[in-house]
């Protein structure tokens, strides 16, 4: 057996690194996690059930800590560097999302764990967009951008040499890995300092925001982290008293009593104060707080229902804050089911399954199983599985409200995984596959403990 050290302990290692650095760069990031955790704290106090649930899958001790940060990158190389530096982690590229459809000039990737047992220890997962500049339509502003870019190198020597080493043993050991978190961790840091000077700036800012936060400056800082939430439409309305400013609405499905996929909001970015390389002074703003309240991941016939609800939604325009948007949104999402059981039996949500210690069955085993009868007779339970994905609407809602205003029309672009994967230097995992096959194997475990 080899002594390297498990990449669920390196991946747990590099998010407490970058919450702490984060929470040191951005104060107001430190007033929205004690928010949380006030919010965290009085929900549990008042549903004693929850609790019990929550301490009995070992969730408690770890309720504050970060689920997801993300990043934006300039180049195809400095994406095939990333994959290699979060599978380090145990962290693999996970679904594809287009967001130039929605004036982001960008399409992304989520780098996460991907069986159950390392989602378990560490859910953390980091949102990495690759900017495309073959969607910016002035030709000079484009080669400028692109020198620019090759010309810097995202990632420190000691990260370069680690990643190499790390594949090439299989592994890295303590002191490897404790020097790789503190190599990786240089890679998100912040630059006050720009690499260009203000006139190229705001020619890139001009054409849009989004290009120069990933051009300008020396890496791709982290432009935010999110703690999970146990109940964000709380936190959304504190968040005023306490002194922070949230965006307008809440991301994704309305307030459920079975949750389902993914809710976010996040508080405005912050305006920061830039040195220029011409020694000129200005401002950027790129970086925010975000939280989550995630629920049951959806198979392709409920997402594509949620899809379709969602839209509808949208179709009166824009609601006027959030209590009407979420007004509108749970008037729509009437027609979607909300216990588990239906959920399952509809083929809507994924599942895990479990056999119940001691049962035995008498229903079907020999032949073909069935299901529902174990279930009914109390030998399989089923639980919903998490959603540990992203949505592309929700995510587009997160990026705008943080580019401030001058919201760029459509991109005359469409979607383009496969120069996305040719850029990463691998296939992104399906993730409904992923949950699809998660569930059999539990199915299938839980059942072959009942014969
Ligand atoms: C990423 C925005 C998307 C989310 O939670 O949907 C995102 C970004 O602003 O770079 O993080
Ligand atoms: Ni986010």
């Amino acid at each position: 057996m080899s002594n390297w050290i498990a990449t669920d302990e390196i991946r747990g290692n590099f998010a407490k690194a970058m919450s702490e650095m984060y929470r040191h760069e951005v104060p107001q990031y430190g007033s929205l996690l004690a928010l949380v955790e006030a919010v965290n704290r009085e929900t549990l106090d008042a549903d004693p059930t929850l609790a019990a649930e929550l301490r009995d899958s070992d969730e408690l001790a770890r309720l504050d800590v970060e689920r997801h940060g993300a990043i934006r990158v300039g180049t195809p190389d400095e994406l095939a560097m990333l994959r290699r530096l979060f599978a380090v982690m145990g962290m693999h590229p996970v679904g594809y999302y287009d967001l130039s459809e929605a004036g982001v000039p960008v399409h992304s990737t989520a780098f996460r764990p991907v069986d159950d047992a390392a989602l378990k220890r560490n859910p953390f997962r980091v949102f990495t967009s690759l900017l495309r500049l073959e969607l910016i339509e002035d030709a000079a502003l484009r080669q400028r951008a692109a020198e620019i870019l090759a010309a810097r190198d995202i990632f420190t020597p000691g990260a370069r040499e680690l990643i190499a080493t790390a594949e090439r043993q299989g592994g890295l050991d303590a002191e490897q890995a404790e020097r790789f978190v503190a190599e990786a961790l240089e890679t998100f840091r912040w630059h006050r300092e720009a690499t260009v000077d203000l006139g190229t700036y705001r020619a890139l800012s001009d054409e849009h925001r989004l290009i120069a936060d990933v051009v300008c400056f020396r890496g791709p800082h982290i432009n935010h982290l999110t703690p999970r939430t146990l109940d964000i439409d709380a936190v959304q309305q504190r968040m005023p008293e306490a002194g922070i400013d949230p965006k307008a609405i809440i991301e994704g499905p309305p307030r459920r009593a079975c949750p389902i996929l993914l809710r976010q909001t996040s508080f405005k970015a912050l305006e920061e104060p830039i040195r220029f390389a011409d020694a000129a002074e200005g401002h950027h703003t790129a970086r925010f707080g975000e939280i989550e309240q995630r629920g049951v991941a959806l198979t392709r016939k409920g997402r594509e229902r949620y899809d379709r609800l969602l839209t509808a939604s949208r179709k009166g325009g824009p609601a006027a804050d959030n209590v009407s948007h979420q007004a509108q949104l749970s008037e729509v999402f009437a027609d979607f089911p909300d216990d588990p059981a239906t959920l399952r039996r509809d083929g809507l949500a994924f599942f895990h399954y479990r056999a119940v210690s001691g049962a035995t069955a008498d229903s079907g085993v020999g032949g073909e199983p069935d299901v529902e009868a174990l279930i009914a007779e109390g030998a399989l339970v089923a639980t919903p599985m998490t959603y540990e994905d992203f949505l592309p609407v929700s995510a587009a809602g997160i990026f705008q409200s943080n580019l401030g205003d001058g919201v760029h029309d459509e991109y005359a672009s469409h979607s383009n995984q496969a120069q996305f994967e040719e850029a990463l230097g691998a296939a992104v995992i399906d993730e409904i596959a992923l949950y699809q096959q998660r569930q059999e194997v539990s199915l299938a475990q839980a059942l072959s403990l009942l014969r």
